[in-house]
């Protein structure tokens, strides 16, 4: 017994070292050197049935009285280390939301969109609908319909890609008119419509020559449409999409669907039309196709010839940014290089 610290001893002691505590892990190796089941408390409990039976009460008492008071300690001490262990912690997570947020690296449209909306907003302007059809297409629509019959040499002119053949048969589309054909089908003029979208071709790849490629084309059909709209249309076009400084120039041309057919071509906006690379020398630069629309298409969709005239057009959107931002090869807009889609992102005039 004289080697056993006294309850008041051990009471300083434990008292002491848990006032010392200074973190939860602390408190709890306490509870195990006092109150748990080999702790010096714990001990004394069970030396209470070993003492001479006049001590035992008044051990007892004394033994569970520093018992209650170590246990109730540890709790207000536990309760007020976590309390500034939470209060540590909200101030070390604290956000200060007047700081400038950090910049995000947002995202970017695919050249060939920007082109194509801003070609589309341009003929929207001018009072032109966008409308977009299926890439896969009845020959009907693709060929016949056009004025490009079945047995007709024309028709080897567009490599194509022949998904079904026989009764109903079936391409991809070779350009996307098929969609204007669609169009007039449903509908009695006036019509005023650009068609963006993919058109497929069989061909051989090259820098100027994809398998793969966008058009946009128009159409514009209503009583009184004459070559002179067409000419102003695509004038305006031009101003606006190559600067209002450029010179136009009309000249004939054929395709099947049109009669007169013509080419429409600017100065060349590299060098102002005194010869250079980008013109091959020529001074010009040939933007698009386009024409009357022939008589025999506007009489195979059902409109009265008598009446109505419309003007149609088509154009190569990666080849018109080819020639704006003096790029040499269309295969760079489907690398998925994404150096070169920031870097004509960046350089958008
Ligand atoms: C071009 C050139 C000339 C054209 C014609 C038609 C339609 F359906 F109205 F007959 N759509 N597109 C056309 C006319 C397309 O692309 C160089």
């Amino acid at each position: 017994m004289a080697a056993e610290p006294t309850i008041i001893e051990l009471r300083a002691a434990a008292l002491t070292r848990l006032n010392a505590a200074s973190d939860l892990e602390t408190t709890r190796a306490w509870y195990r050197d006092y109150l748990g089941d080999h702790g010096a408390v714990t001990a004394l409990t069970k030396r209470i049935a070993s003492l001479p039976p006049e001590q035992r009460r008044a051990f007892g008492i004394a033994v569970n009285a520093l018992k209650t008071e170590l246990g109730a300690t540890l709790s207000e001490r536990q309760a007020s280390l976590e309390a500034s262990a939470l209060e540590t912690r909200i101030e070390s997570e604290a956000i200060d939301v007047t700081l400038p947020g950090r910049p995000v690296r947002r995202g970017f449209l695919h050249p060939t969109t920007r082109i194509i909306r801003e070609i589309c907003d341009i003929f929207g302007k001018m009072g032109f609908q966008t409308v977009e059809g299926p890439e896969v297409e009845y020959a009907k629509y693709n060929f016949d319909m056009l004025n490009i019959p079945a047995d007709h040499p024309a028709r080897d002119v567009w490599d194509t890609f022949h998904v079904e053949s026989g009764e109903s048969e079936i391409v991809l589309r070779t350009h996307t008119s098929p969609m204007q054909v669609r169009t007039m089908l449903g509908q009695q003029p006036p019509v005023r419509v650009v068609v963006p979208g993919r058109c497929y071709r069989y061909e051989a790849t090259d820098a100027t020559h994809l398998a793969m490629f966008l058009q946009v084309e128009g159409l514009a059909v209503d009583e009184g449409i004459t070559l002179a709209d067409l000419k102003g249309t695509l004038t305006e076009f031009a101003r606006q999409m190559f600067g209002p400084e450029r010179k136009t120039r009309f000249r004939c041309d054929f395709f099947p669907f049109v009669e007169p057919g013509v080419d429409f071509a600017i100065d060349c906006p590299q060098c102002g039309g005194k010869g250079c690379r980008l013109c091959k020398q020529s001074g010009w630069i040939e933007l698009l196709g386009a024409g009357m629309v022939h008589p025999r298409v506007l009489e195979m969709v059902g409109y009265d010839t008598s009446k109505y005239t419309g003007f149609a057009f088509g154009m190569g959107p990666e080849r018109l940014m080819l020639l704006k931002y003096g790029l040499d090869d269309i295969r760079d807009f489907y690398k998925n290089d994404i150096r070169w889609l920031r870097q004509m992102d960046r350089a958008w005039l």
